[in-house]
């Protein structure tokens, strides 16, 4: 009985949902652990939405449709697959009008030296069109002389910066300019993260593909005996 009351009542919710909310994918079945910010009871699932749909920071969101929990995501299924997982009481959905976040496209932080053709490769984890680029510093410095270390570039007064994002075949992908050193208004050579411009075109990667960090003077082949150090960062960018 108490099943019988259960299965009613989903049916019910499942028909005003699909009256609510037609312009939406609420996935039945299915939830996105250990990824919520934020969760509260709510009456309907499409209270849930609603809210959800208001913030610009909730990518996705559950609807325990048991016991009324509507936790909000701070990402998605798409981007967090192995977190995608079947629960019978739960609903699923993303939210298509919340911003686009920076989402991190390696796996494991990507170090690289200043000399030697130390790069530091990663392959992506999902593909995508991406619309800009950024890096954030994790550990480490590089030096392009003897005892002088910053962050990516030379000296650390300086703005000149020397480190760039590079694909599998060492073409310079940001700075768009392709040229070491470069400038970059607002960031200098340590700079906790270094933002690059909107691309002027999006760019499409591949799931798996590969590509670099490399310190500008390693890759030129240009004054690299004297260097030294290891910077580790990550890689992030914005999807389409
Ligand atoms: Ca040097
Ligand atoms: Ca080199």
């Amino acid at each position: 009985m108490v099943i019988f009351a259960i299965i009613y009542h989903l049916a019910l919710i499942h028909r005003s949902v699909s009256q609510s909310c037609k312009h939406h994918r609420s996935v039945y079945g299915f939830a996105l652990v250990d990824h919520e910010y934020k969760s509260f009871t709510a009456d309907r699932l499409a209270t849930c939405y609603s809210a959800c749909n208001t913030q610009l920071t909730c990518q996705s969101f559950n609807y325990d449709l048991v016991n009324k929990i509507c936790q909000f995501n701070n990402d998605t299924k798409y981007f967090r697959a192995n977190y995608y997982k079947e629960k019978a009481t739960s609903v699923y959905a993303d939210n298509p009008d919340s911003e686009v976040p920076w989402r991190m496209l390696n796996l494991n932080r990507v170090c690289f030296g200043a000399k030697d053709d130390g790069f530091g490769k990663f392959h992506i984890g999902v593909g995508g069109t991406i619309l800009a680029f950024k890096l954030v510093h994790v550990s480490g410095s590089v030096s392009c002389k003897y005892g002088v270390f910053t962050k990516w570039g030379c000296n650390p007064s300086e703005s000149y910066i020397q480190t760039v994002l590079t694909n599998s075949s060492d073409v310079i992908i940001v700075p768009e300019s392709q040229r070491t050193p470069y400038t970059l208004n607002g960031y200098h050579s340590d700079s906790q993260e270094i933002v690059f411009p909107v691309l002027t075109n999006p760019m499409v990667l591949a799931s798996g593909q590969e590509l670099r960090l490399w310190y500008g003077e390693d890759l030129a082949d240009d004054s690299e005996s004297n260097n030294g150090g290891t910077t580790c960062a990550d890689v992030y960018a914005k999807y389409k």
